[in-house]
Parts: C-alpha cells; structure tokens; sequence
C-alpha cells in the first residue's frame, strides 16, 4: 500500500458563488433562523460530539452497535467481499473496523469534511492495516457527494454510512444524497445505511438533552465557530439548549433559546436582533421508522433492501443493492 492520498473536492458553482460566511450569515437572518448542522463540528465539537456518543442517554451508538454485532454474519454474507469500503462521515473511522476486522476490505476510502481529523485517521489506520490501502476525499455532503478517486481494479464498492447522519439531512436531500450513491454504485456493491426510529418522546428528548450537559455545550459552542467563521460577537452565555421532539415532521430539533433580548454583530455590517426567547434552529434529526427508511431507500433507487434490527428497539441498519 502507498502513503494515504487524500483529495479535495471543490464547491460546485451553486455552492461557490456564495461563501460559507456569505451562506451562515443569511440563515441566520432568514426565518426560521438557522445555523446549518455541519458548523457544529469544529475541533471543540468534534470532541464534544465524542463524548456525547459515550452518554447514557444517547443510546443511538448503543443499539447500532447491538444490531451489528447480532447480525454482522448475516450482513456478510450479503456483501461483496475484496471491496473498496466508503465510509461516509468517517470521522475518527472507528466505525469501519468491524468491516476491516472482518477481511472484506482492500481499499477504504474516508469521505469526511474535516481535512485533520481524515488525515489523522488515515495515518492511524494504514499503521493499523498495512495490508489495506487507506485514501481519503475531503468534501461537504451538503455539496452532493463526488468521489474523485477511481475504482481500482474494477473492485465492487461497500458504501457504509452509519450513525444515522442521514437523519440530519432533511428527508428531500436525504433523497438526493442516498440517489447520488445510488449512483456511484454498479451490480454488486451495496450500501449499508443506519437509521434511527421514532421511540418514545421524552427518551428522544434526553438522548438530546442529556443530565451532563454535554449535549448542551456542543450545541452552544456553534455560537463560537460561528463567532469565528463571521467575526460575529454571540455571548453564548445569552443563550440556552432546547432539544424538542416534532412529531408531525418526525424529528428531535435542537434550538439555541435567547434568555435575554439583544443585538448580535454578525459582521459585514450586519446585525442579528433577537426577542427573548427567540430561537435559532442548529440541527433537525430525523426519526425515520422502518416504512419511511425503506421508502425512502426506494426513492433514491435501491432495490432488494434488507432491514436489520434488535427486539425493542425503532434503530434500523439496511443493506441495500442497485
Ligand atoms: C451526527 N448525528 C447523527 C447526531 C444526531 O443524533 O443527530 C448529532 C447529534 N446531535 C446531538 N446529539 C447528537
């Protein structure tokens, strides 16, 4: 295997003839105000959103973990084998080694936003699995996904997104997206895909709002990436964490609630004036139940999809062809 080799996508024009600041600072003077999730995930909310995975109440990581290790076998005998893995989100890549560790991986390929934390985990997993070549691509999903990096070989593609960071997406882009891989895919290759299920309201609810406050400081410290990002002046301690359960869209959403009124400076000269108790919105999460996974799934389409799951529990993982 050669050293990792990473590539960079560009913005598409759409996405290019606006700045990220340019785009922030108009979500956050659009109604309903927002900050778009992926500016959670600076370092600070990268290591943030680490430990939130580690919560109790955060049981998410728990259950996939769960149905992976129940069904694992099952899932391999579905898969290609001696296949190039696309981890999508592959953050720290942990995530991946079930698949490294079962020996149907030549290639992995990290599809990240995150330039160090790719690089880092590229480093630490070619150390790791010497024998599997590790590439990755720098991109914002948000942008469509793109792979610049050609198969090799003609192997056959695992595209693996687990976490359920699909749910982040709002159902139409998750379309998009899950239809961009659909894509990329040919006879052979199959996606794996987690998604968490509505279960009862007030368990989502502390899964999102956890006794700790961990939950609360991630989603607080979007005010300073974005103090960062705009030159903006939020006083994050103006500001409290709501995360609520929309049962009609099928979604937690986390919220910044202004305690008190004020004027923020969001830079270029302009100025954000909130009421108390106004929110901005930072993150929808989806609830998708099986139906709507598999319709989802379907539309993007996939065919002969494969539900996995643990007694008790909404958290489906789904192996899908083309
Ligand atoms: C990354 N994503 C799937 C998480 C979620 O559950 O929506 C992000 C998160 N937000 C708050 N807690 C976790």
């Amino acid at each position: 295997a050669h050293a990792p080799r990473i590539a960079r996508v560009a913005a598409p024009p759409t996405f290019a003839a606006r700045s990220g600041a340019q785009q922030l600072r108009a979500t956050l003077l659009a109604s309903p105000r927002t900050i778009a999730p992926k500016w959670l995930y600076d370092a600070r909310g990268c290591v943030l959103y680490e430990a939130i995975t580690e919560l109790p109440e955060y049981h998410l990581p728990r259950v996939e973990r769960a149905i992976l290790g129940r069904h694992q076998p099952e899932m391999l005998r579905l898969l290609p084998h001696g296949a190039e893995l696309i981890d999508i989100g592959s953050g720290d890549g942990l995530k991946a080694r079930r698949w490294l560790d079962a020996g149907i991986v030549c290639r992995y390929i990290g599809v990240d936003i995150a330039e160090d934390w790719l690089s880092e985990a590229l480093r630490r997993g070619q150390a790791r699995y010497p024998q599997v070549q590790f590439d990755g691509v720098v991109t914002d999903l948000n942008w469509g996904l793109q792979l610049p990096l050609a198969r090799e070989g003609n192997r056959p593609r695992i595209f693996w997104y687990p976490g359920s960071s699909i749910g982040n997406f709002e159902p139409v882009a998750a379309t998009a997206l899950l239809a961009q891989m659909r894509a990329l895919m040919q006879p052979g290759d199959a996606l794996v895909l987690a998604v968490d299920g509505p279960v009862e309201p007030a368990r989502m609810v502390r899964a999102y709002d956890d006794a700790a406050g961990v939950t609360a400081a991630f989603n607080l410290n979007v005010l300073n990436v974005v103090n960062r990002e705009l030159g903006a002046d939020f006083d994050p301690a103006g500001f409290r964490h709501r995360a609520v359960f929309n049962a009609d869209a099928s979604r937690i959403e986390m919220h910044l609630v202004a305690t008190r009124a004020q004027s923020v400076d969001l830079g270029a000269g302009r100025t954000l004036s909130l009421t108390a108790g106004e929110h901005i919105v930072t993150e929808h999460s989806y609830k998708h139940s099986a139906e709507r996974a598999l319709r989802l799934l379907r539309d993007a389409g996939f065919n002969g999809v494969q539900r996995f799951d643990i007694e008790g529990e909404a958290y489906g993982v789904y192996v899908a062809g083309i």
